[in-house]
């Protein structure tokens, strides 16, 4: 006899939140009229917060259910199906200089290059041009679709770097690897006029870990060159993040972050369509927040831009695993990388670029296999 019970995670949550009370006395009159067991759950998790948990098919019943109301409001209407079609979304294509990414055909792979001395994992390794553009290669021949390239490290406490030391670690690099590799690059940097050095010099893509925050021009410099984005969230500035960060609930104040950095970036002149959004893994959380990050990941696909995430030997495994030495904590990155895509995450940025190529692969042919069974 074949397994009686599955568990399954296709119950996804809406959240309709900045009501009033009468659009709440409103929800409360449509959907909470039947208690048949198999209704979807609906929660008032705090004043002006309506949400609705259920299947896809349940939640496409309650929104025609809702559209059909006489007095529903038309804007709580669209919030809702935008939230439900950005969620089952996952065809994303990001058009770069003279590639296109295609994220819903499979997981995509970052290859991490730190042009630095101090950063938390490999610092020193690549500090000098032939070194790092040797290890781009290196990455490139295992199977990475794209290069992030920094100059300076972020780690917890870092100093900030002046702009003219990190242009001289990047720059030269950046050249050398547009006129060489096939693959898309990236600049790893919160500085706009960095940033502007970098994709003159061949990068297209500015993957900022201040979602846009730390430096004023950066969103209009991307829209100036018509530049990909990644906007993290961080909570603090490197120096300090790490000094008890505090939240009442991780995800949803980092979804905000997020979908903020996203209008910023829009009314910059930003294409939307080549914006990517990532939780900050580490950058102002406790090991706590960055598990519950990695477990609710699936609740940021309601932002509408593909996933990317840094999980990569980071300091939350070593605690897990009890692993201090950064570069023994492969087996840990692996199990968060798995995980993530399950999740719907698009793009992993990672240190280990020809173990993590296959971990993607096989998660991907697992999932392909769930999705056409
Ligand atoms: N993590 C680091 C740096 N940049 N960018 C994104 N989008 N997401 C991340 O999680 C992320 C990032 C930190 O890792 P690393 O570059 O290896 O270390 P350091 O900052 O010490 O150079």
């Amino acid at each position: 006899m074949g397994p009686a019970l599955r568990i399954t995670r296709d119950a996804l949550t809406v959240t309709l939140s900045g009501l009033s009370a009468d659009d709440i006395a409103l929800l409360q009159k449509i959907f909470l009229v039947s208690d048949r067991p198999d209704r979807p759950g609906f929660e008032i998790p705090e004043p002006g917060v309506f949400t609705i948990r259920g299947s896809a098919h349940q939640l496409r019943i309650c929104h025609e259910r809702l559209s059909r109301h006489p007095q529903a409001p038309r804007g709580i209407c669209s919030l809702f199906s935008s939230q439900l079609d950005n969620y089952l979304r996952s065809d994303y294509k990001i058009a770069l200089r003279d590639t296109v990414l295609d994220l819903g055909s499979r997981t995509h792979v970052m290859g991490v290059l730190n042009v630095t001395p101090d950063s938390f994992s490999d610092g020193g390794r690549y500090a000098s041009a032939d070194r790092a553009v040797e290890h781009a290669r290196e990455m490139a021949a295992q199977g990475a679709d794209l290069i992030d390239i920094g100059g300076e490290s972020t780690r917890p406490g870092a100093d900030p770097l002046s702009e003219e030391e990190e242009l001289r670690r990047i720059l030269p690099v950046i050249e050398r690897l547009a006129a060489e590799l096939p693959l898309p690059l990236s600049v790893d940097t919160y500085k706009a006029s960095v940033a502007e050095h970098a994709l003159k010099a061949g990068a297209s893509l500015v993957n900022d870990i201040s979602g846009l925050r730390f430096s004023p021009d950066m969103a209009r410099v991307i829209a100036d060159h018509g530049a990909a984005l990644v906007i993290m969230h961080i909570k603090g500035t490197p120096r300090d993040m790490q000094q008890d960060p505090v939240y009442t609930d991780v995800v949803r104040e980092i979804g905000s972050f997020l979908a903020e950095g996203i209008e910023i970036a829009v009314r910059a002149g930003v294409d939307r369509e080549k914006i990517m959004v990532d939780p900050g893994i580490g950058f102002g959380k406790t090991v706590e927040h960055n598990l519950a990050i990695l477990d609710r990941l699936d609740e940021f696909r309601t932002l509408g831009r593909p996933i990317l995430i840094g999980t990569s030997r980071k300091r939350f495994i070593g605690s897990v695993l009890d692993i201090p030495q950064p570069d023994q904590r492969l087996e840990g990155t692996a199990a968060t990388v798995a995980l993530a895509i399950e999740r719907g995450v698009k793009i992993v940025r990672v240190h280990d670029v020809a173990q993590m190529v296959k971990v993607a692969q096989m998660t991907d042919a697992i999932l392909k296999s769930v999705h056409s069974s």
